[in-house]
């Protein structure tokens, strides 16, 4: 816009005037709108420290978010709550599908709401968001926590990339104990990496498995073993329990030609029927038998220390991957070298050198 002429007419100059009033109203408008988003973070921190589970809930759904605007307000709300985070027992859930994982939880979860704890239930699932299968069993399942008033139930975080669900997660957690939640519950299905991945953002993690033909430990997933603090079969109720009496043993044998880990803990077995809900006070004694020696030994607070390094470069790398693979220059680049490379004009080596040159 050009600037009025200095010696100019009356009229002409209150044109003048007038061009940046109208202005100045659109920004003031603009100003306005986000002073209130911004002033909206503040109230919903304060929310959820106030223990409101509404704000918790849609404080979760901003950092869930993947949409550029909320990144802010999502960082903005993490910097408010991490202070109040770090006060909780962290216990990991896997199982394979229809092993009685939710139905568990749904046990576990009211008896210790029952002894005054507050439980919030997450879910890590990175095939929810093609079948949202979990969100709906888990809805019918847990029909008693989620009226529960000290517990919160919080379906899968959606995502295409296991990396993006385990960070929605984290920060979860630490909303979730910002808010108050003194045990956390984390349930994965066992697919792919996920057991992993919720393996390193727990303190217990916890097998669920069943009894079938006494051959319980073959099929059992490469690593898994080394991973749990515990195995409970399930289902060991009617015909099911001498089967599981018998799977139980056998774990447990097999459980004692591992090392033992390097915090002095042998992993152990135990029975229960969460449809019965037996066996359920006895999970928890285990869990909080662990919790107090790895407290008294220091291993709790040390394992902890771990996560935090292992995710802060793990967010490195991830972010540095991602920012050299989605560099379009990078793009064009890696399929030219690519196809040198199938004609023979360049090594693998040289190739990844000269790419790298080009990300700078
Ligand atoms: N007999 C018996 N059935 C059980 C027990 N626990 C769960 N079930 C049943 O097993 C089925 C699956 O239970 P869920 O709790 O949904 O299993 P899940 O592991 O959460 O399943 P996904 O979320 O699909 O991976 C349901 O029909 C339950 O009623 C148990 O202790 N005994
Ligand atoms: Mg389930």
């Amino acid at each position: 816009m050009k600037k009025p002429k200095k010696h100019t007419s009356a009229l002409k100059e209150l044109q003048g005037v007038e061009k940046p009033q109208n202005l100045s109203s659109v920004t003031a408008l603009k100003l306005k709108k986000a002073r209130k988003q911004k002033q909206h973070i503040p109230q919903l921190i304060q929310g959820v420290l106030s223990k409101n589970k509404t704000a918790l809930s849609r404080a979760i759904t901003i950092i869930e978010s993947t949409a550029p605007k909320d990144q802010a307000d999502a960082k903005e709300l993490i910097q408010g709550c991490i202070a109040h985070a770090n006060k909780s027992i962290r216990i990991g859930i896997t199982g394979v599908p229809g092993v009685g994982k939710s139905t568990f939880i749904e046990q576990f979860g009211t008896l210790l709401t029952q002894k005054g704890h507050k439980v919030a239930v997450l879910a890590v699932d990175p095939s929810s968001s093609l079948s949202n299968g979990s969100i709906l069993g888990d809805k019918t399942r847990m029909e008693e926590l989620v009226k529960n008033k000290l517990a919160f139930i919080r379906p899968s975080a959606s995502g295409d990339s296991l990396g993006g669900v385990a960070r929605k997660t984290r920060e979860a957690i630490i909303l979730c104990e910002a808010a108050g939640y003194t045990h956390i519950i984390i349930e994965t299905v066992g697919v792919g990496q996920s057991e992993t991945v919720v393996h390193s953002m727990t303190d217990f993690f916890l097998l669920l498995k069943l009894a079938g033909a006494g051959d319980e430990l073959q099929g059992i997933k490469r690593g898994i073993m080394e991973m749990a603090d515990a195995i409970i079969i399930n289902k060991a109720d009617g015909e099911n329990v001498k089967a599981a009496k018998l799977a139980k043993t056998e774990f447990n044998r097999a459980l004692h030609l591992y090392p033992p880990k390097d915090n002095g803990w042998i992993a152990k077995t135990i029975t229960c029927s969460a449809l019965k809900n037996e066996g359920i006070q006895e999970a928890l004694d285990l869990i909080e038998g662990y919790v107090s020696k790895m407290k008294e030994t220091g291993y709790f607070v040390a394992k902890r220390e771990q996560q935090q390094h292992f995710w802060m470069l793990q967010t490195i790398e991830n972010r540095l991957k991602s920012d050299f693979y989605d560099n379009p220059k990078i793009k064009i680049a890696l399929k030219e070298q690519l196809k040198e490379l199938a004609n023979s004009n360049t090594s693998p080596f040289q190739a990844a050198a000269y790419l790298l040159s080009l990300h700078k």
